[in-house]
């Protein structure tokens, strides 16, 4: 059934590609099924992932980058995953103008993704589109995700390389999301380095890294830029070059990989499982048992009740 969208997806059909990612992102029946058939086309593609607060210029960064990609010849996926808005399929009006020239690029697809306040599910849901870039050729894929929170945490574990956007003026900020922050940042870029605080900022950032649990061999660069003038972007690009080789020949990625496969496993057992388990029977004793006892005691209840009944 999905023979014909396969082929399309890994032909480069934008369209196909886009009525997909909708198909994943709506958890449409069949969504599954092109999924599992896209598999074997997957697992070249380097994922990017880019957070940081609002406004921090993050746009404007997968503007320039992917002017640097372009020129080397890759094939950009750009997916803005907005963990405030219920709307997709489309970019905003602002990132329009700032990614004006890719638009026209049939080498770069830019295309912005719903959370529908399913935090749960958004890891899965970025991992499944970047298969779907992937296997539809595009060999960078960048994620943009606003904020330092669980969403975007979830967006990060779906990626190979995780950008941390900071402002001369998240000093505060950092000191509050002190773990997180530098615990998922692979590199750090400070932003509108043009405006005041950089270097204080920058010294912060090194401190706070020399308690960083070392992955490996990488140590953790922060770069300062001004995306909006252009400048620190070729030595930005240069850092994210060197983690992706860090991580080719660390085999670090095809770590990574395997653990976003795991997951992807215990997530489909957990869902087959609870498909099997929901017979009407226990839909049925779970609302005439409902309030009756605590939610655990009910659960404990309801599973023992279906090994008595032997299944
Ligand atoms: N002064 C200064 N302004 C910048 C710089 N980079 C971006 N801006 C401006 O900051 C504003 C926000 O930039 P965006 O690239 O949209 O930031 P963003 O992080 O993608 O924003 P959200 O996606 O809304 O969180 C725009 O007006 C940019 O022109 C910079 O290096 N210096
Ligand atoms: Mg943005």
């Amino acid at each position: 059934m999905s023979d014909s969208r396969v082929a399309n997806i890994v032909d480069g059909s934008a369209r196909t590609l886009a009525h997909a990612i909708s198909q994943v992102e709506n958890d449409a029946p069949d969504a599954e099924s092109l999924l599992e058939a896209i598999y074997s086309h997957t697992g070249s593609a380097y994922r990017l992932g880019i957070t940081g607060p609002p406004g921090a210029g993050k746009s404007t960064l997968v503007n320039e980058l992917t002017i640097r990609y372009r020129q080397a010849d890759e094939k950009v996926g750009i997916i803005t995953v907005d963990p405030s808005s219920p709307f997709s399929g489309g970019a905003i009006l602002g990132d329009r103008l700032r990614m004006g020239r890719h638009y026209l690029d049939d080498q770069v697809f830019i295309r912005s993704m719903a959370t529908r306040g399913n935090h749960g599910g958004l890891a899965r849901r970025s991992q499944e589109v970047g298969d779907l870039l992937d296997a539809a050729g595009f060999t960078i894929i960048i994620f943009e995700t606003v904020g330092v929170g669980q969403a975007e945490l979830d967006v990060m574990q779906a990626v190979d390389t995780t950008l941390v956007v900071l402002v001369p003026e998240s000093g505060d900020d950092i000191q509050l999301m002190k773990a997180g922050i530098i615990e998922i940042a692979d590199v750090f870029a400070i932003n509108k380095a043009d405006r005041d605080g950089a270097g204080q900022l920058h010294h912060l950032i090194d401190q706070m890294l020399t308690h960083k649990e070392p992955a490996g061999a990488w140590q953790t660069p922060v770069v300062e830029t001004s995306a909006a003038r252009g400048e620190g972007i070729d030595d930005l690009y240069q850092q994210l070059q060197r983690h992706h080789n860090f991580l080719s020949e660390s085999g670090g990625k095809e770590h990574k990989r395997l653990d976003r496969e795991k997951l992807r496993v215990q997530d489909q057992v957990a869902s087959v499982l609870a498909g099997r388990f929901w017979t009407p029977e226990r839909r049925i004793m779970l609302d005439s048992l409902l309030g009756s006892a605590s939610p655990y005691q009910l659960a404990r209840d309801i599973v023992m009740a279906g090994t008595v009944d032997g299944k």
